[in-house]
């Protein structure tokens, strides 16, 4: 092994609203060494994911967050370089949510959750695959779609940040379950997208001065299933359109998480009593023990020519706060990656 510095990124403060490059430093430490029955990975894409604002400000959450100082946690797909493990040899493909913004990790195999190291086939698709359609956000939109969603056909389903990583799966799972797919995104050029992936019709959020208005024009007979990736005004003005026994997937707030002061929005209450609509959190933690499922049927629907998407790649992990901020922005078109090895 040639490579003797590895590269991190440390939160250098937490931000207060909208983060920006000051939140961030990269540091340069030695690359570290693998103790018994561990490896060393060296990544080759890092993954960039929302849930990663909610963990480096200062208010609770389900998880812990990052303190100042420490290594950014996040997601990533890599070498294996060196192992000291029975069941990985050097050139395995190792993913784990438990990386962090680095260029070399030394994990520990083994472990079921999201944070565990599962070997990758890069037979079976692309080995940054695993951190998008057919990872994490490819099992939030199969499960929070699925499960939680249950999508029937004939169905109206409005999705959200829908030319997202979890939005784009989201909505073609929703036509391959025979329903009308409205797609909510905030760019010509993400419904351009949209429109190529069959969704039925589409609304630009950042151009539609009255999308409650918007919203029912396209859904006449009202929203069966609305997957809600955004919060914020998206979700204030779908919930005046639900449909009766309407199910509604609280999947992210991405549209609130870098707003200051608290989230006040309208109340929704008299609209899930008219409709007897079902509103459920999810989380796609809860769903992990499933993940072999989901990825068996992510990867033949692909192969059946039924799923297809779009991956947004940075190059350099240097570009790492840029990548983050994109996704704060809406300025990514699909599933954010950047590219280190
Ligand atoms: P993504 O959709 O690929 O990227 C984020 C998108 O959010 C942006 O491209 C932008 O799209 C939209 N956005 C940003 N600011 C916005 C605003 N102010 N108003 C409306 N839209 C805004 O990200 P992703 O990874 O697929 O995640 C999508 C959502 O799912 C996020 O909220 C994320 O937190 C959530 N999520 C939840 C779970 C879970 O377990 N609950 C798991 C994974 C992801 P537009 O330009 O189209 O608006
Ligand atoms: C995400 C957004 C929010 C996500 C998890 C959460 C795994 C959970 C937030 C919370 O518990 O406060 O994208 O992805």
């Amino acid at each position: 092994m040639t490579d003797t510095v590895n590269r991190r990124w440390l939160l250098a403060k937490h931000p207060e609203g909208m983060p920006d490059a000051s939140c961030f430093t990269l540091e340069t430490t030695p690359v570290p060494v693998p103790g018994p029955g561990e490896i060393l990975v060296k990544a080759r894409y890092l993954s960039v994911d929302p849930y990663m604002r909610g963990r480096i400000g200062r208010s609770k959450s389900y998880a812990k967050g990052v303190e100042i100082g420490e290594v950014i946690r996040g997601g990533a797909v890599g070498e294996v370089v060196a192992s000291n493990h029975p069941a990985w040899a050097p050139g395995d493909i190792a993913e784990t949510m438990g990386f962090g913004w680095q260029e070399f990790a030394v994990l520990a195999p083994g472990g079921s959750g999201p944070d565990g190291v599962r070997k990758v086939d890069p037979a079976l698709a692309p080995i940054e695959s695993s951190l998008s359609w057919l990872g994490m956000p490819g099992l939030t939109a199969y499960f929070g779609l699925l499960d939680v969603g249950r999508p029937r056909p004939g169905d109206t389903v409005v999705v959200s940040a829908a030319s997202g990583a979890v939005g784009q799966i989201v909505g073609q799972l929703a036509k391959a379950a025979g329903c009308r797919v409205v797609a909510i995104a905030g760019s010509p050029e993400k419904l351009a997208w949209c429109e190529e992936l069959g969704f039925d019709v589409g609304i630009d959020h950042r151009a539609t001065a009255d999308l409650c208005a918007a919203l029912r024009e396209a859904c006449p007979n009202g929203v069966d299933v609305f997957f809600d990736n955004t919060g914020g005004p998206i979700h204030d003005a779908v919930m005046k359109n639900l449909a009766l026994h309407a199910r509604v997937v609280i999947c992210g707030r991405i549209a609130v998480s870098s707003q200051p002061g608290p989230d006040i929005g309208q109340r929704f209450n008299g609209h899930v009593l008219v409709a007897r609509a079902t509103v459920s959190g999810f989380l796609v933690f809860d769903w992990w023990h499933r993940h072999a499922e989901a990825v068996t049927r992510l990867a033949a629907l692909q192969k059946a020519g039924k799923l297809r998407f779009r991956e947004d790649v940075l190059d350099g992990i240097e570009r790492m706060p840029e990548a983050f901020l994109r996704l704060l922005t809406g300025a990514n078109l699909g599933k954010q990656l950047v590219r280190v090895g």
